[in-house]
């Protein structure tokens, strides 16, 4: 049967490749899915318009004003796959125990026999895409290769965008490349599995057509992955932007900021100083607005790399003043995904983009849609863009540097409306870890559940750690050893409100403010002052000038309500208790410490 099929394959004449290795594992997949036709993907420009066409002509991706959007195109979604699916997403290792309480698991040869069944013939009448790609910058030493064999040429243009691919990676294929395949099958979402198998470096997607499920070398390769692979070589693979700071003196200093989906690291990332800033000299440059590969370099700090080479972005929100530098980057070579057609122009629109909305549009679902009239949002709320990274304005000079930028500050977040200040400082190290490991965050759009819940997402990787969340804290801790000038360690809670639900603090650009304090306490250029659940800024710290925030409204967002705070504590020591043994001895005493610090 084989045979028959590298008869077949040969018989195309395409490969790329003659790695048998390669091309014995894409023969058995064309064996199972059985596509009509086997195409490679060498990443030429030539051949990605060709499949533009091609997507345009099935009704697949729509070409949109090429005058005020060059290379623009939107896609639709089938409704019922708009956003990641945790519930079907599943880490598959021998031992259920190396999944964790936090991850879906099922044994590795009953996973492998179900989606065999459901891959078996869903290529039929289709075309199935082989496109090899990398993480990082190709043949540097941190580099990771894959290959995505899809069905969906939606899947080929985005990969395009977010992963260096095609012909220019092939060289660098061995028998260590990531395995992945993606068929869209019938998109039942009752039969939608993601599948990550670390221990044989495989991914598995299929019934769905969106997205963190199916562009497989973000999530499932970058995180859940690479995790493990860190784990292993003794490196992190985390859910963080990557921001450089260049003050008045011309020095860049680097931070990531690890927050929950759609919790504000795009916006972070390409962040633009407030305009007293700008005056005074102050720059920022985006290394990386998702994912950050991290590695101790050969000074003893952590340096940071940016895998992929697009992003992939949520659309409501952003508009000319909450980040102007987003909106330009999805400008030209953009594909949108789910939101509106503003059928005045042709172009795109989605909630708040403009404070009016067109009167004539279609929604995300292709419905004519007007604000008179509509029941529901034109653009859906994870409507997202898929834009190159060099299309961004403040884009890193650093963007494409193998070794990445050494980090001075790691950054958790997310959106607490009450509980967490502002900003406060780890006390060191293993107290930061703990810090990371607590985050808790109201759930968003991003994916399915309802928003709002508050729930606990650990580093924001929750939904992303391929491996035990407890091995996961303790390598962590373990990493503190290996880096001799480790960054240090905060938290940051944008999204305070008021009694009306308001935000408190105005967040996006006046995010500097609180960004400045912490690389002058990396510096040592400034005190804090020490409270039980680590070090608070002095309130005269922060700089206003030019805000619209008083000082007593800083200081309101700068407190710490003690008894929420004790509240706090009983919910994290109840979230603590489903690790078990798995519970470092070092997180439980951290726990221990608060508790103690609370009572009076
Ligand atoms: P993923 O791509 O899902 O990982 O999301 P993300 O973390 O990159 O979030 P993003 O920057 O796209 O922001 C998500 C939402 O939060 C958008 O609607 C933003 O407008 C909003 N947001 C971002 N930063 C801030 C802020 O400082 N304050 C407030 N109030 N909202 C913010
Ligand atoms: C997220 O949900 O964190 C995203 C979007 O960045 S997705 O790629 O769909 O996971
Ligand atoms: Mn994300």
């Amino acid at each position: 049967m084989l045979k028959v099929w590298a008869a077949r394959r040969r018989a195309f004449n395409m490969e790329l490749t003659k790695n048998q290795a390669v091309l014995d594992w894409i023969d058995q997949q064309v064996a199972l899915t059985k596509p009509d036709q086997v195409i490679w993907i060498d990443g030429s420009e030539a051949q990605l318009e060709q499949l533009r066409q091609e997507a345009c002509a099935t009704g697949e991706m729509y070409k949109l004003n090429q005058e005020k959007l060059p290379g623009c195109y939107l896609h639709r979604s089938d409704p019922t796959d708009v956003a990641r699916v945790e519930s079907r997403t599943f880490i598959c290792c021998k031992k259920q125990e190396d999944a964790g309480p936090t991850n879906n698991w099922m044994d590795p040869q009953e996973m492998y026999a179900k989606l065999h069944k459901l891959y078996d013939g869903s290529m039929k009448g289709r075309t199935m895409y082989v496109i090899p790609y990398c993480m990082s910058v190709v043949g540097s030493p941190f580099a990771k290769y894959g290959i995505e064999l899809t069905d969906s040429i939606y899947v080929v243009l985005n990969m395009a965008i977010m992963t260096r691919m095609g012909e220019e990676v092939v060289p660098y294929l061995d028998e260590n490349f990531i395995k992945g395949l993606h068929a869209r099958a019938n998109l039942d979402p009752e039969e939608r599995y993601i599948v990550q198998f670390p221990e044989d470096n495989v991914i598995m997607s299929i019934n769905s057509g969106y997205g963190g499920n199916v562009l497989q070398g973000k999530k499932c390769f970058a995180l859940r992955i690479a995790s493990n692979l860190g784990r292993q070589e003794g490196w992190l693979a985390e859910h963080m932007l990557i921001l450089g700071i260049q003050n008045p003196q011309g020095e860049v200093r680097y931070v990531t900021g690890a927050f929950p989906s759609a919790c504000g690291k795009t916006n972070l990332a390409m962040l633009i100083p407030p305009e007293g800033y700008q005056k005074n000299g102050w720059k920022c440059w985006c290394v990386g607005d998702d994912i950050a590969w991290l590695r101790v370099g050969a000074d003893g700090r952590l340096w940071a790399v940016n895998p992929e080479k697009g992003f992939f972005g949520v659309a409501p929100g952003t508009n000319a003043k909450s980040n102007p530098n987003a909106l330009a980057t999805t400008h030209q070579g953009t594909i949108f995904t789910n939101v509106a057609l503003n059928l005045e122009d042709d172009t795109v629109w989605w909630e708040k983009l403009t404070p009016n909305p067109p009167q004539h549009a279609l929604d995300w679902k292709g419905n004519p849609w007007s604000p008179d009239t509509a029941t529901g949002p034109a653009a859906h709320p994870n409507s997202r863009f898929t834009a190159p990274a060099e299309n961004c304005p403040c884009i890193s000079p650093e963007f494409n540097n193998p070794n990445g930028v050494p980090i001075s500050a790691i950054i958790f977040g997310g959106r607490r409306a009450k509980t967490a200040p502002l900003v406060y400082q780890s006390r060191d190290w293993q107290h930061g870890v703990f810090v990371g490991s607590v985050m808790a965050s109201e759930k968003t759009a991003a994916a399915e559940g309802t928003v709002g819940e508050t729930r606990r997402d650990p580093m924001a990787m929750l939904p992303f750690c391929g491996y035990h969340m407890g091995d996961y804290w303790q390598h962590w801790l373990d990493m503190e050893k290996a880096i001799a000038n480790p960054p240090k360690i905060f938290n940051v809670n944008w999204f305070r409100t008021d009694d009306q639900g308001n935000f408190i603090w105005p967040g996006f650009s006046e995010n500097l403010r609180v960004v400045e304090w912490i690389l002058k306490r990396c510096f040592d250029e400034v005190g804090a002052r020490e409270t039980e659940i680590g070090y608070l800024p002095n309130v005269e710290d922060i700089n206003l000038d030019g805000v619209d925030v008083d000082r007593e409204t800083l200081a309101s967002l700068l407190s710490v309500d003690r008894d929420l705070w004790r509240e706090e504590a009983k919910q994290i020591r109840a979230f603590y208790a489903q690790f078990g043994d798995k519970l470092p001895q070092t997180l439980e005493k951290e726990l221990e410490g608060l508790e103690a610090r609370l009572q009076d």
